[in-house]
Formats: structure tokens, sequence, C-alpha cells
């Protein structure tokens, strides 16, 4: 919620209130018992907040009430029709939540020894699988140790193909991929730093919950063409805004594209201009294509007017459809 007011975003806030109260439901919570909530938050906050704040407070308190007739924004599950992977991701899935590690890695070695589609078993494969084991979690119907052992299978899984990622030929561009100091969610950023690789990029995966001052550091050494930043939970976005200012007052840094990703912005797209970003993509498959049109945006506009950069960013659409 806190992040929501700061942004003004009554998205992110129907967003999260939305996925809130499927957790309240599947812990006996009534939708009743939410609104007297937002109704208590409204009369507490309004007392102690200023005219501009209880307004924009009133704004998302009304939005968040509206999401709670509303059901999620279902992510792609595994139990999602996506033919010609439906079956593969939900044997897949299977294997996962049974614990067979061995099963689950001979489904994508057999799958990839006949297709070689890398990309196809990173978005289509293991991410609706991870998607479904949230979704499972949310629900009460899987516990957190029984998410962390799915989790670590598709980890695993990962590195027993990162090996197929390497490519010959290079474009003689570098990719940075990490997440900030708070935020442990890094296999979205995995899977985007892999599709740079795939396409030929030199890449540095710098993963999980990134010290600020290392990362700037790192960049500053790096000086890499593009920067990505993963971001997963809201309230984690005014630290993001921060890490990005920082990277920005860097003289080696200053005209770097960065773009950032993950599930609050693909709530509101708008937060990745508000969060200092040059744009933003929804998944992997868009990432490499997001970078080439943010380093042809900077390429264009320093030639256009040197002086005028790095002023303000370019676009912020998502830089391909969501
Ligand atoms: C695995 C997981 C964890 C693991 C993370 C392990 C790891 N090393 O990553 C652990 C157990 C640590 C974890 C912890 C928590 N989690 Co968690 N987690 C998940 C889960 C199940 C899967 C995430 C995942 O791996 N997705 C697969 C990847 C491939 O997809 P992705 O992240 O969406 O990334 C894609 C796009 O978003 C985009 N993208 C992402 N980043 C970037 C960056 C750039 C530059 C670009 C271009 C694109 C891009 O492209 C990616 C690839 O296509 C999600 C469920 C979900 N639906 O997301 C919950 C989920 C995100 N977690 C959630 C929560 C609440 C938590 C905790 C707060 C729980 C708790 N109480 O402790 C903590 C917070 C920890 C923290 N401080 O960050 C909630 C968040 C809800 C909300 N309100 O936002 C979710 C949605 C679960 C749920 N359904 O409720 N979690």
């Amino acid at each position: 919620m806190v992040a929501a007011l700061i942004f003004g975003s009554n998205a992110l806030f129907s967003r999260y209130l939305s996925w809130f109260s499927v957790i309240a439901r599947s812990a006996g919570i009534e939708e009743h018992q939410l609104r007297d909530h937002l109704r208590l938050y409204r009369l507490t906050l309004q007392d102690h907040v200023a005219p501009e704040t209880r307004l924009k407070l009133e704004q998302l308190i009304n939005t968040g009430e509206a999401a709670l007739n509303t059901t999620p924004k279902a992510v792609r599950c595994c139990s999602t029709p996506n033919p010609p992977y439906t079956d593969l991701c939900q044997s897949y899935l299977a294997a996962v939540l049974d614990g067979d590690k061995q099963l689950a890695h001979e489904i994508i070695e057999t799958y990839l020894s006949e297709t070689a589609d890398l990309r196809g078993v990173y978005t289509h494969v293991l991410q609706p699988a991870q998607n479904e084991l949230g979704r499972l979690w949310e629900i009460g119907k899987l516990t957190p140790a029984e998410e962390h052992l799915g989790t670590a299978i598709t980890q695993e899984v990962i590195s027993g193909i990162d090996h197929r990622l390497f490519r010959t030929t290079r474009v003689g561009k570098s990719f940075v991929g990490a997440c900030i100091d708070t935020e442990r969610h890094d296999i979205g950023m995995r899977v985007v730093t892999a599709f740079f690789e795939l396409d030929g990029w030199d890449t540095y995966f710098l993963g999980a919950t990134t010290p600020r001052s290392g990362l700037i550091e790192f960049l500053r050494n790096k000086q890499p063409s593009v920067v990505g930043l993963s971001c997963s939970l809201g309230r984690n976005l005014p630290l993001l805004k921060a890490t990005i200012a920082e990277i920005r007052k860097q003289p080696e840094l200053r005209t770097t594209p960065i773009i950032v990703g993950g599930a609050p912005f693909n709530a509101d797209s708008a937060l990745a201009e508000l969060v200092g970003a040059d744009s933003y993509t929804v998944d992997a498959d868009h990432a490499v294509l997001c970078a080439e049109s943010a380093l042809a945006a900077l390429a264009s506009r320093s030639a256009s007017n040197p002086e005028a950069w790095p002023s303000t960013p370019t676009s912020q659409e998502p830089c391909c459809p969501a």
C-alpha cells in the first residue's frame, strides 16, 4: 500500500488487494472483514495525512474496494492450455510437485535433445511451473517448504541447461542483470539474462539481494551496454527508484540504459518511468528487443541533441506489446 501511495498507482494497489484477498480467503478471513479493514484504514489514516495525500488515499482505497470483487489477473500457469507446451509443462510440474528432481531433469533434457527449444523451456515450462507453485502457495495448497523445494528443483534444472546458452557468435554488447538489495526473487532476472546470452551478448547475472554499493561498483567497472533490474514485490519499488538514481549519478553510467521488469510493472507500466528506468517489458521474450530499442533511442538522442542527454528517458510504454 505504501508503494502504491508513494507512486500514486491505483493499479498496483488493486493488484495487491486482489492478491491479498485470495490469501485472506484461504486463511478463512471473509470479504466483509477485509472491507471493514479498508474502512478502518480510511478512518484512521485520514486524520493523520495531509489533505493532498488524503485524496490519493481515498482514490486508492476506493480502487482497492472495487478490486475485492475481482479475481486477480491470472499469471500463466501450467494449468493454462498453451499448445504445444501444455503436456510438457504439466508433466514437468507434476515431477516438481512430487519432489522428483531426476524426472524433472529428464523431462527437460529429453525435450531439449529433441527440439533444442531453450526459449520455449524457459518461458513456457519453467516460468508457468513457478507461477503455479506461487498460486498453490497462495491458496494454501502448498507449504512454503514445498514451494522452496519446487523452486530449488527448477533452479537446478536451469543450472543443468545453462551450458546450452553459450553461442559462438558474440554481438559485442554486454548486459548486467541484478535484483536490488531487498529482492529475493531472481529466477525472472536469470531467465532474462539467459535470453541475452542466447543472442550473443556478454552477460553478468548478479542474482538476488545485490547490495547497492556492490552493484554500483560492479557497473562502474564493467560499464555494460545495458543494465537490467528486477522487482517482484511492490514494496521494493522505492528502493529500486533510489538504486536507479544512484546509478545515474555515476559519470561512467550517465548514459547507460536501464530496463526493468517484474510483476509490479506488469500491473502498472507507468511505474517504469516513476522509478526512473528507460523502459520495461513484460517477459524474457521481449527483453533483448527492449534493450536494443533503448540503445537505439540513446544513439538517436545523443546524435540529435548531445546537451539534452540524459535528461529524460524516451518511451515509458512497454517497448513490446504487453
Ligand atoms: C520462487 C518464489 C519465491 C522464492 C524466490 C527464490 C528465488 N531465488 O527467486 C522465495 C521463497 C525466496 C520467495 C520469497 C517470498 N515471496 Co515469493 N514467489 C516465488 C514464486 C513462486 C515464483 C517466482 C518465479 O520464480 N517466477 C518465474 C520467473 C521466470 O518469472 P518472473 O519472476 O515473473 O519473471 C519474468 C517477468 O516478470 C519478467 N521480468 C522479471 N524481472 C525482470 C527484469 C527485467 C529487466 C525484464 C526486462 C523482465 C523481467 O521476465 C521474467 C521472465 O519471463 C512467485 C509466484 C509468481 N507468480 O511469481 C512468488 C511470489 C512472487 N512471492 C510472493 C511473496 C508474497 C513472497 C514473500 C513476501 C513471502 C514471505 N512472506 O516471506 C517472500 C519475499 C522475499 C523477498 N524479500 O523478495 C508473492 C508476491 C505477491 C505480491 N503481493 O506481490 C508471489 C506472487 C506468490 C503468490 N502467488 O502470492 N518467493
